[in-house]
């Protein structure tokens, strides 16, 4: 039988790169949006000890598997802000904009010559009776602006990863699955737990995206 995972986000761009991720390896996936299953307090302090929060409660609110992702960018000039406030540093009148959070890291490095920044994410899988396991993957690069390109999400059009000539917004999704953090994090996880591709399972991108990002 084919096993259910809860993808413990309500963020859709996070969503649906963890729905291609997973894809190969032939789990029904479900969201905890679907499930209607509440967003904890990131009450942690560190992007392991949030992500663990998130997948715990996913588990314990539908009795299933549960993988949740904590991440964030971290500017170097910035004393690594805004790190575990990534979300946060978007937030006006009640809502997300990440134009005004890209706008905020700009315009808070000024003149700073230093542009240096990586992308981290901590991916937490939980399942009943057993124990948490967490990992953690990153990409290093540079913060351009204007953003670039209106792939992606977050602060995707705004960072250059090493080595290449396209930001995380203009790049296809296959290109950012090939080097980004939440993919470094997610190989991990995939040899952890010893996850073996699925013959038959659909490769397929997007397979979640139902709605536009
Ligand atoms: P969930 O907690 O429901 O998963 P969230 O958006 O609140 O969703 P986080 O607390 O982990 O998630 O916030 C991390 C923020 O960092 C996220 O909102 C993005 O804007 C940004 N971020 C994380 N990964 C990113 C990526 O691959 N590309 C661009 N921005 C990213």
């Amino acid at each position: 039988m084919t096993q259910r995972l809860v993808i413990a986000t309500h963020n859709k761009g996070k969503l649906v790169e963890m729905g291609d991720l997973l894809a190969p390896y032939g789990f029904a996936c479900v969201s905890a949006g679907e499930l209607g299953l509440p967003e904890p307090e990131e009450t942690a302090t560190t992007f392991v000890g949030n992500a663990e929060l998130k997948a715990e409660a996913a588990m314990q609110g539908s009795n299933l598997p549960s993988l949740a992702d904590d991440s964030g960018i971290v500017v170097e000039a910035l004393d690594g802000a805004p790190g575990i406030y990534s979300a946060r540093w978007a937030e006006i009148d009640g809502k997300r904009d990440f134009g005004h959070a890209m706008k905020r890291v700009h315009e808070e490095l000024g003149a700073n010559a230093n542009r240096r920044a990586y992308f981290i994410s901590a991916l937490s899988f939980a399942e009943p009776g057993k124990p948490i396991r967490s990992f953690e993957g990153r990409v290093h690069g540079t913060l351009v602006w204007p953003p670039r390109g209106s792939r992606g999400f977050g602060y995707d059009p705004m960072f250059l990863p090493d080595g290449y000539t396209e930001t995380f917004g203009e790049m296809e999704p296959l290109a950012k699955h090939a080097i980004s953090h939440r993919a470094i994090a997610f190989m991990k996880l995939v040899e952890g737990m010893g996850w073996k591709v699925t013959p038959g399972a659909v490769p397929a991108m997007t397979l979640l995206m139902k709605e536009p990002r």
